[in-house]
């Protein structure tokens, strides 16, 4: 058997890679931007605004006093992971009044970020409702702040009261390959969700189909869709 690509063929284009969008979410100052421009290969685009006196009254800055800037409507960076595979990521703002914004980056997201601070671990709940709620895949990054007292993960995913099959890892925005890592394990993760539910999907069918043969006509009636069985 041979491996490898013919030098001379040429005829051939390169596949198109498949290309993924993937939301970097989490509360007010956790590091969105941080991250995005950290594993970003173009230039990323950013939507910052200067924290203003008015603003000191909504907007909590304990634990990153530093901060002089917010995103106020998106992040955009681009990141390829291998030949095939590149990955479109989109950071949203972190304040409550930019909510109205989250639909918008969400949609044909195949999967989420949410970043946590663990000074401020309730900031994050938010965002994991948000998802939970659509049932987008995701993965908690606990950004280790500097200064910050670090906490073991378990601890951390008892007090998010995350399911047991979301990713909890800790990570360091700043760091590309970090960052990396917490991306793979987004899209890792998106994968095998999007399985498990394609193989539900299609026990269902067969359950159905298996049903409809033997059972008596008025049970084929349309109702209710069967409820998903729990994924623990
Ligand atoms: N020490 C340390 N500082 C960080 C880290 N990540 C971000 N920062 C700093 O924390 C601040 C917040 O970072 P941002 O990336 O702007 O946070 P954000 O989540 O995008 O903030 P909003 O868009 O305003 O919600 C900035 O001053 C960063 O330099 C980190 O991992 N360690
Ligand atoms: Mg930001």
């Amino acid at each position: 058997m041979v491996f490898g690509r013919s030098k001379r063929g040429g005829h051939k284009p390169a596949p198109e890679p498949v290309t993924l969008k993937i939301l970097v979410a989490g509360g007010f100052g956790v590091g969105k931007t941080t991250l995005v421009g950290a594993v970003s290969e173009i230039r990323p685009l950013r939507t910052e605004e200067t924290l203003s006196e008015a603003g000191t009254v909504v907007d909590d800055t304990q634990g990153v006093e530093a901060k002089s800037t917010t995103t106020v409507a998106m992040d955009f960076g681009r990141i390829t992971i291998h030949d095939g595979l590149v990955l479109y990521l989109f950071g949203t703002p972190g304040q409550d009044r930019f909510w109205f914004l989250w639909d918008e980056l969400a949609q044909g997201a195949l999967g989420a970020v949410v970043l946590a601070d663990t000074r401020r671990l309730e900031d994050s709940f938010a965002a994991i409702d948000y998802f939970e709620r659509r049932r987008i895949p995701f993965t908690v990054a606990v950004n280790c702040f500097d200064g910050a007292e670090r906490h073991p993960a378990e601890t951390v995913r008892e007090a998010l009261d995350l399911d047991g099959e979301v990713p909890l890892m800790l990570c360091d925005a700043r760091e590309r390959e970090s960052a990396r890592d917490v991306l793979i394990s987004v899209v890792e993760h998106a994968m095998h969700a999007s399985a498990q539910a394609a193989a539900e999907r299609a026990g269902r069918e067969a359950a159905s189909t298996s049903g409809s043969t033997s059972a008596p006509a008025s049970a084929s009636a349309p109702g209710p869709a069967p409820t998903p069985a729990p994924t623990s």
